[in-house]
């Protein structure tokens, strides 16, 4: 009866975990990784899925054998165990050690290497799309240097509300500043999420590696409205993107205040927002 117990118990341990330790949580599947640079992250999620499985299992299995080895029955009389003598002492601080080294220290390890080596690593180069987003109550804008490469200036191209074209394979540095509150930039697809602070320039990049159409998602609760702060990132050909973008700068060149510098259409957000782009490093 008592080994009946133990195989359940081993058993229930060892169907759960699979499911939390192979790239999804409770069956959920992670979305497509559509970015070069995203296994990173799902890497480090793995690692502390897989080693909180494993633990998860050896606590569930010891409780499960010391219910059956100890139950109440007869002939057998309870011992009072304050617990405190050496053994458990340093059994203590050793499971202590355990946990710290093989999930703390080693997350810390894998996140600090990731963010200098690539994160962090901002591409340079001609071939780097440069973008700064403003988010505000409750939409995306975007902004294009335009022809002369540089931002705060006339030929600025500032994309449809909410929507974000960049070319596939290539590296996109995003500069990013709050209008009103603090908003959060989140796409799964690309595993990235940054706050968007006023006053404050924070920066983030990513290559995609294919095309299509993805959710931005913002990811700070930002007011009434926050559920419904949706953007659309679309992820062109090469060839697309330039054919976008010409377009967006004869609309851009041609619209000449034709709905009063859309002040009413994006609520507040002058049109000429944007900032001189902030060199890294
Ligand atoms: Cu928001």
């Amino acid at each position: 009866m008592s080994r009946g117990f133990m195989i359940l118990g081993i058993l229930l341990t060892t169907v759960f975990h699979p499911a939390v330790s192979h790239a999804s949580i409770w069956g959920m599947p992670f979305p497509e990784d559509i970015s070069t640079n995203g296994h990173l992250i799902d890497g480090v999620i793995r690692y502390i899925d897989l080693v909180l499985a494993i633990f998860f299992s050896i606590v569930v299995a010891a409780i499960t054998y010391f219910i059956i080895r100890y139950r109440s029955r007869p002939g057998h009389k309870a011992v009072y165990e304050t617990g405190n003598n050496k053994v458990y002492v340093i059994a203590t601080i050793l499971m202590g050690a355990l946990v710290f080294f093989s999930i703390d220290a080693v997350v810390e390890h894998m996140a600090f290497r990731d963010l200098n080596q690539v994160f962090w690593n901002f591409p340079t180069g001609a071939n780097v799309l440069k973008v700064e987003v403003m988010p505000q109550q409750f939409a995306w804008n975007i902004r294009y240097a335009g022809p002369d490469g540089n931002f705060s200036t006339d030929d600025d191209i500032v994309a449809p509300l909410s929507q974000m074209h960049v070319p596939v394979d290539t590296p996109v540095v995003v500069q990013m500043s709050a209008f009103d509150v603090v908003h959060a930039f989140y796409v799964p697809h690309l595993r990235i999420k940054q706050d968007a602070v006023p006053g404050m320039v924070t920066t983030f990049w990513f290559q995609a590696t294919r095309t299509g159409q993805f959710e931005i998602a913002c990811s700070a609760l930002c007011g009434n409205g926050h559920y419904k702060m949706r953007g659309s990132l679309i992820i062109d050909t090469k060839e697309d993107f330039q054919k976008w973008l010409t377009v967006q700068t004869q609309e851009a060149a041609s619209s000449d205040d034709v709905w009063g510098e859309s002040e009413s259409a994006t609520g507040g957000v002058p049109a000429n927002w944007g900032w001189i782009w902030q060199a890294k490093n």
